[in-house]
């Protein structure tokens, strides 16, 4: 480790090159702001640059998961599948690093490891696992919300003889599991989409089911000149609508209540639903998230068709989920998930009925028995939403550190900032729609508040900007009121923080939509900022 003797004086620092880090580096730069990336990988991609794992697709169509900033960039694009796979997101997002020319202000292989507010000097101080220091005005952190990859405290996983690999930490250089006998643990959305792809190589494949998760097929297909015409002739018009809706995403969401219908008609909805496949199922009827009998309708037609698609009702019963609302965990989008499991060298484990007690030399032991494999797949998840943020050592006001500040959980104003953290902006945070949404519409959004907000600061002469607590304290309560207007919080999610022992439970993202959410946005700022306070430049300069 290098350590260079003066801290670099950089205005505004940004911590990820996803899809955030990228879009801020483009927009900080369209302001003459002068910025620089940290970005642990060694390419752009974020979450899509490390989840390399077979199979990995975008359950959001690639039409709308994709950038709406550029018109140029939209129309110069062109998407080879309805719902694009890794490996072409990830050239997309090299693409428009290379188009917007963003790799020269993008510092790779780097991880902060800490962030210190100096009161002094109205600044961030930033250290880097390299050694590289920083000192900037400004502190973006664009890290992600699923990208902190989380192994089970399952004992003995260090014996193991053969390979482990993570789903969320894939070798860059692809796995061929021909021949070889595989585990997969988790029957999340990463385990949904990488099972029958690695069903399709390995000589047996057995899967360890805790919770089963309800699963929609994806439908997917090439792309269609039609459907992308369709698209790119009215791109503005339809980008405008989708920052409206709900989710972010166009489609068509029903206004109509589900018992409001007859139980053929609820059917036919579902039906078509189901053959035009997505997450526009739960879309169905407006009231799926927040009437439990209502949900409990599509609940039932999708374990129906469980039932329908896996031949041993045994296996298919195990499959069939129950212990939550459809929906309330994230739903899953998959390519014959189900099917998989007739194949005859594919056999499920029913986890809560036959526990994993340890990992030996020779593969997994539950239930007393013992599966021996070549390889294990981990698709067990992240700490989700503010793993990545408290993993590095950020102290605000006071040396108080952001992991005391969140001991009960994360408290945020709008998902944006944090109060006694002056100029540390957070993008897609906890109590903002984030994960409930189209990840690039949610994203575009918070950057250009928060480059609106800083080019605020620079017209009025202010050098720090942050939430006051009283603004905070109220938005943690309208998110936890909003949630708790649905069913979501009736599940065990990772929404919940529920996945990880001993983290606080508390609903985090924001429910009430991404076109509501928007606008709350969009009145702060164009009402001057209610609920932040602001430091004067002359202030600082004179503490100076
Ligand atoms: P998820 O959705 O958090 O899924 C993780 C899976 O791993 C889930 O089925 C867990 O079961 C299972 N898990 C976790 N720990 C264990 C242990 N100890 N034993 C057995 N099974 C375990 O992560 P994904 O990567 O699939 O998806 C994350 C998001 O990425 C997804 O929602 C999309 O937005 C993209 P559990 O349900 O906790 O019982």
């Amino acid at each position: 480790m290098t350590r260079h003797t003066e801290p670099e004086r950089i205005e505004a620092l940004v911590i990820g090159a996803g899809f955030a880090g990228m879009y801020l580096l483009h927009r900080l730069r369209g302001l003459g702001i002068p910025a620089l990336a940290l970005e642990a990988g060694d390419g752009v991609g974020g979450t899509w640059y490390w989840n390399r794992y077979p199979g990995a697709r975008c359950d959001v169509e690639s039409m709308q998961y994709s950038y709406g900033f550029s018109e140029a960039l939209q129309q110069e694009w062109n998407w080879s599948e309805r719902f694009a796979g890794q490996p072409e997101i990830l050239r997309y997002a090299n693409h428009v690093a290379d188009r917007l020319d963003l790799r020269r202000d993008i510092c790779f292989s780097t991880r902060a490891t800490s962030a210190h507010w100096d009161e002094l000097g109205a600044s961030w101080m930033v250290e880097t696992d390299t050694g590289r220091r920083l000192i900037a005005r400004q502190l973006i952190l664009a890290t992600g919300c699923l990208s902190a990859a989380r192994l089970p405290d399952i004992p003995g996983i260090r014996d193991f003889a053969g390979k482990v690999y993570h789903t969320g930490q894939w070798p860059h250089e692809g796995v061929d599991f021909t021949g070889q006998r595989v585990a997969v643990i988790g029957t999340g959305s990463s385990a949904i989409q990488a099972i029958p792809v690695i069903a399709r190589e390995a000589a047996e494949l057995t899967v360890f089911q805790r919770t089963p998760n309800f699963s929609i097929p994806s439908r997917n297909g090439p792309m269609t000149e039609d459907y992308a015409g369709a698209w790119k002739q009215d791109y503005p018009a339809r980008r405008a609508a989708a920052r409206r809706m709900r989710t972010g995403i166009l489609y068509n969401l029903s206004q109509t209540p589900a018992m409001s219908v007859s139980e053929a008609e609820r059917r036919a909805e579902y039906e078509a639903r189901w053959a035009a496949g997505g997450t526009a199922f739960m879309a169905a009827f407006s009231d799926l998230l927040t009437n439990k009998e209502a949900n409990d309708t599509a609940a039932e037609f999708v374990r129906e068709k469980i039932r329908g698609l896996v031949k041993n009702p045994e296996v298919a019963e195990i499959l069939v989920p129950r212990n939550h609302p459809i929906g309330t965990k994230r739903i899953c989008v998959d390519t014959a998930y189900y099917e998989t499991f007739n194949l005859p060298h594919v056999r499920l484990v029913d986890v809560r009925k036959h526990p994993i007690t340890r990992i030996t030399a020779e593969g997994v032991e539950a239930g007393g028995a013992t599966h021996t494999v070549d390889s294990i797949v981990f698709a067990t998840g992240f700490d989700a939403m503010t793993g990545t943020i408290l993993a590095i050592d950020i102290r605000g006001r006071d040396g108080v550190a952001m992991r005391e500040a969140w001991a009960d959980g994360p408290r945020t104003h709008l998902g944006l900032m944090v109060a006694g953290f002056p100029n540390l902006f957070l993008i897609t945070g906890p109590g903002s729609p984030s994960v409930l949404s189209n990840m690039i519409v949610s994203i575009e959004q918070h950057v250009d508040w928060v480059c609106d907000a800083l080019a605020h600061l620079r017209r009025e002469g202010l050098s720090a900007m942050e939430t006051t607590p009283k603004a905070q304290e109220d938005w943690v309560a309208q998110v936890n009121e909003v949630a708790h207007r649905t069913l979501y919080p009736q599940a065990n999610s990772w929404y919940m923080g529920a996945n990880i022992p001993g983290k606080p439970q508390l609903f985090m993202p924001y429910v009430g939509g991404v076109g509501t959410y928007r606008q709350i946005c969009d009145d702060i700022a164009a009402n001057g900022y209610p609920g932040f306070a602001f430091t004067a430049a002359e202030q600082v300069k004179a503490a100076e």
